[in-house]
């Protein structure tokens, strides 16, 4: 019974998938007849997505396609039916991928991670979600463990309320890196999680480009707080109010409910454990993020810059659990060396940029400590196997992680094969594809690399500016493949780049990139005296977040290129101790609507995840493999001498069943437990001949169905 179920199982799937191919396509890449084809591997997507199938695999990699909208898959019984079951039996799915992972934690023992990447709204944060849910549901807990359980889910509304905003891409952008690990015990419970949170997009906290928002948590808490509560803040339930939250000229939007919001997430915050004055605290920050907004300048008689808006620096005193004069004289005035008592005032523009600077570093610390206590509570000390969750963001930064992320990919994935080939002793042929090595060292190699010229301009004495930088980078790189100015070697200019930019040729295509702001982006500079009136804060979180030491060290802090590329390596060395699953994240279009699949932008993401280079690696030798008994249980009905048992070794039956339909010795190999077999077309004849076979098996088929697992 127990076979005879396991072959209705492999039908039901296979009528949406192999038979049906014309309609919707191939449910894996591999199974592609012109598989180095762009035009075939987006049409089969454009089928599929026509079909309202998302997901679809390269080999064990699942590609999918936003759908903007709800598809009923992600029920409970949905979650059901892909425990246990391996990729080909049933149609790919984000359950599928989260499920072999738990398997392959617990049966090989091993880390595993899901690295999930794609462009901004291509849908990593969500894809994230559902695999934690999917676990949060299907993992066995206890009731401690469903405490973890709920806090791990219930951090993903606080982690959004500060880390994420509305852009132009997406309503709901996470604007920081984020990994996510999930600690699972013996048996397979969730036990604790640890999430490490990188390079939080700092600088919208006192800038939006038109059509974008600040972090969400500013506007929920104005919509959503107490009366009361707000008073005490010295807020107004107005977001136009606050400079900081309307340069982008949109403080509503209508995808989002920023008081219901409000709500979830203030139940999450105790959920999670926080206390009331820890909230406290923490509301203090937002409030006077907004009142720094606020705080304006002008000239005194003697033209020395002065704060002008008293009622302020009142609430700022208060909320920040500071001294009111030494502010004062902090937001006007700048020390820049720790020893001597040396200030000098500000000028206007210096007074505007050291305020913006203060709420930058108060709201992106309070972010990191709010991370912390996130751990806190998720913490279990001993170390454990564990899966984990990851996602990406920011331009030259995010394109640089996803250099590396690409060269790791392909790295693993060549191994991978290459140690299944092994283990099944069949030969391995060699595969040609491009090593971007050389365009990591050209960002992150030391003293020459990109990284390293701009540290050292920021560093430099005198007055380093952006377009010093961009000559540096000429001299420098100039000649380098994948390095491009506007200066051509034969003194002439190139049009397609500006005089301020600078253009980097990645390995999915060339992008041009602006060089303004990348050194103030990257000292972040925030004056010593500042942080001197800071770290005597009252506020528990503030003193937590800006310690004495900072002040009196005399050592620069790092930039910030350099701790975004520290944090990578440490990623990097993460992930090469795991296991790997990757979700590769497309969006179909620009305007966030359902149904619109725009084939220029596809191909575009195609490219640049390298997914053609991955399905070339995937198919260099077989496109397909199967175990010997999954094939069997599949095809046996096509030969007498297989059906209705073998009782033979598998490898035999497996022979036995290809000799009798007739496959050439060049279309497949045997290896020690699988078939692998060449091309698609092999397997097309045989689910065909499988499929005319189908209605008289079937009915004899019906009633074992509840036989099954
Ligand atoms: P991102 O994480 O990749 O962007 P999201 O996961 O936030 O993108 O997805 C953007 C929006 O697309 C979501 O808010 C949903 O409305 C919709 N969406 C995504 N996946 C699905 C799905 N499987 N089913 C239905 N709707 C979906 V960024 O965080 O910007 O890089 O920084």
């Amino acid at each position: 019974l127990y076979y005879l179920g396991l072959y209705v199982s492999g039908k039901e799937v296979m009528e949406s998938t192999l038979t049906a191919r014309d309609r919707v396509g191939v449910q894996d890449f591999v199974l592609l007849e012109n598989y180095t084809s762009e035009a075939a591997f987006i049409e089969n997507l454009r089928r599929r997505f026509g079909e309202k199938l998302i997901y679809t695999y390269i080999g064990s990699v699942l590609v999918s396609v936003n759908p903007y909208k709800d598809l009923e898959i992600y029920s409970k019984a949905h979650m059901e039916r892909y425990r246990g079951v391996s990729f080909y039996e049933i149609s790919p799915h984000i359950y599928a991928v989260s499920d072999n992972t738990y398997r392959a934690m617990r049966t090989e023992r091993r880390d595993q991670c899901i690295l999930i990447s794609g462009e901004s709204g291509a849908g990593k944060t969500e894809a994230s979600k559902k695999i934690l849910q999917y676990y949060a549901t299907t993992c066995p807990v206890t009731d401690h463990m469903s405490t973890i359980r709920d806090r791990l889910l219930q951090s993903n509304p606080v982690l959004e309320a500060f880390g994420n905003a509305k852009t132009l891409r997406n309503d709901n952008s996470s604007r920081f890196g984020k990994y996510m690990d999930v600690q699972f015990d013996f048996r397979g419970a969730p036990i604790g999680g640890h999430i490490l949170n990188y390079l939080l997009e700092k600088s919208r906290v006192v800038h939006q480009n038109h059509g974008e928002r600040n972090f969400h948590i500013f506007y929920q808490l104005l919509e959503g707080g107490e009366q009361d509560q707000l008073s005490k803040l010295g807020l107004e339930r107005n977001a136009q109010k606050y400079h900081y939250l309307v340069k982008g000229c949109c403080p509503r939007v209508s995808s989002i409910n920023d008081k219901s919001d409000w709500k979830t997430v203030r139940k999450a915050l105790t959920v999670i454990g926080f206390h009331e004055e820890e909230v406290e605290d923490l509301l203090n920050i937002i409030a006077s993020v907004l009142h720094l907004g606020n705080t304006q300048f002008g000239e005194g008689e003697d033209g020395e810059t002065q704060i002008t808006t008293e009622p302020q620096l009142t609430y700022l005193s208060k909320l920040l659990g500071v001294d009111g004069p030494a502010l004062r004289e902090a937001l006007t005035h700048k020390k820049l060396t720790a020893k001597g008592e040396e200030v000098s005032p500000l000028s206007f523009e210096q007074a505007v940029a050291a305020r913006d600077a203060l709420a930058k570093a108060v709201y992106g610390r309070a972010f990191t400590w709010l991370v912390a206590k996130i751990n806190q509570s998720l913490a279990f000390k001993v170390s454990h196997t564990s899966i984990m969750i990851a996602s990406y963001f920011e331009q030259f930064c995010i394109n640089y992680c996803n250099e590396k992320l690409q060269q790791l990919f392909i790295k693993l994935t060549l191994k991978s094969e290459q140690e299944e080939y092994e283990a099944e002793g069949i030969t391995w042929e060699p595969v040609k594809y491009f090593d971007n090595k050389i365009i990591c060292d050209l960002v992150e190699e030391k003293h020459k690399g990109f990284i390293s010229i701009l540290d050292e301009e920021c560093l430099r004495p005198g007055e380093p500016s952006d377009i010093s930088f961009l000559e540096k980078l000429e001299d420098t790189l100039g000649g380098h493949a994948h390095f491009v100015t506007h200066k051509l070697a034969n003194g002439k200019t190139r049009k397609a780049v500006g005089r301020e930019e600078f253009r980097l040729i990645h390995y999915a295509g060339e992008v041009n990139y602006t060089v303004n702001g990348f050194l103030d982006k990257n000292t972040d500079l925030l004056y010593r005296n500042l942080k001197e009136v800071i770290c005597q804060s009252d506020n528990q979180i503030l003193s937590q977040c800006f310690n004495r030491e900072e002040v009196t060290t005399q050592k620069r802090p790092e930039t910030a290129a350099t701790q975004f590329k520290n944090s990578l390596a440490k990623l990097i060395e993460i992930l090469m101790s795991k296991e790997p699953s990757y979700v590769r994240c497309i969006k179909p279009n620009d305007a966030k609507q359902s149904g619109r699949f725009d084939e220029a932008l596809v191909r575009h993401q195609v490219k640049y995840l390298g997914l053609m280079e991955n399905l070339r690696v995937r198919r260099a030798g077989f496109a397909y493999r199967r175990r010997y008994e999954a094939f069997l249980q599949r095809y046996k009905s096509l030969c007498p001498g297989t059906w209705p048992n073998w009782q033979g070794r598998l490898a035999d039956g497996v022979a036995t069943l290809v000799q009798h339909l007739g496959y050439k010795p060049e279309e497949y190999k045997l290896g020690k437990t699988k078939i692998f077999i060449r091309f698609p077309k092999t397997l097309f004849t045989t689910e065909d001949a499988l499929e005319a076979r189908r209605p008289a098996l079937a009915l004899t088929l019906q009633t074992s169905w509840r036989g099954y697992r």
